[in-house]
């Protein structure tokens, strides 16, 4: 398989340290793309028609997209390491912890294409501290409500958790998002020592 690639994108790092967690490394070839809405660059344009990473081609199917999409495919494939999409009950926590860690990184790239791509004149305060909100109000839900989930066993959740903290870190890191949240700031501390998340550091901005 090919894994369409950058190790800058968060939600390449969620199936980068999938496929770490569940000893499928080998499975992949990376082929790297660089791009962005205004530009797409070396996006797999043909592949992914949103242009986006990360995309999955498979040599018996279709090209997966998008990352939620990729490691629930790579999960049904993994025969060691933990259920990170476990049966029952568990699973609607696991999903909705998902979907609050990738509603945090689409926030956090909105702000970081904001500014990076538009001019400063262009640019709207209002739209970035909106974004933000968003953020911060996701950051105290996973304080206050998700604590013992997040230390529990490892699930997907977690994984994308752990991504978008690190993504906050990297481009967002003025932005101070340990402040006022101690238990997530203790459990990502914890978290970013996993080996599979020491190999899936972003390079220096
Ligand atoms: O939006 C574009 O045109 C290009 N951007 C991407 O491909 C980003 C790379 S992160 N990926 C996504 O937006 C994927 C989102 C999708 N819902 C998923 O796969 O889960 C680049 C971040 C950075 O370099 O700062």
């Amino acid at each position: 398989m090919t894994l369409h690639f950058s190790p800058t994108s968060p939600y390449v790092r969620k199936v980068m340290i999938l496929l770490r967690e569940t000893g499928q490394l080998d499975s992949v070839t990376l082929a790297p793309a660089m791009g962005t809405p205004v530009d797409p660059g070396t996006m797999p344009l043909g592949v992914n028609p949103l242009g986006k990473i990360p995309a999955l081609e498979r040599p018996d199917g279709c090209t997966l997209y998008d990352s939620r999409v990729i490691t629930r495919y790579l999960a049904t494939l993994a025969k060691d390491g933990p259920d990170v999409y476990p049966d029952g009950p568990a699973l609607w926590e696991v999903l909705t912890l998902e979907a609050t860690a990738d509603g945090i990184l689409d926030a956090a790239i909105l702000m970081r294409y904001e500014t990076a791509l538009r001019e400063p004149a262009q640019q709207s305060t209002a739209w970035i501290e909106g974004q933000w909100a968003k953020i911060a109000r996701a950051l105290d839900a996973l304080e206050s409500r998700w604590m013992a989930h997040l230390s529990g066993p490892l699930c997907m959740g977690q994984i994308a958790v752990g991504c978008a903290l690190g993504y906050l870190d990297f481009r967002h890191g003025a932005r101070n998002w340990r402040d006022g949240r101690p238990a997530l700031a203790a459990w990502f501390q914890g978290f970013a020592a996993r080996p599979s998340m020491q190999a899936t550091e972003p390079p220096a901005a």
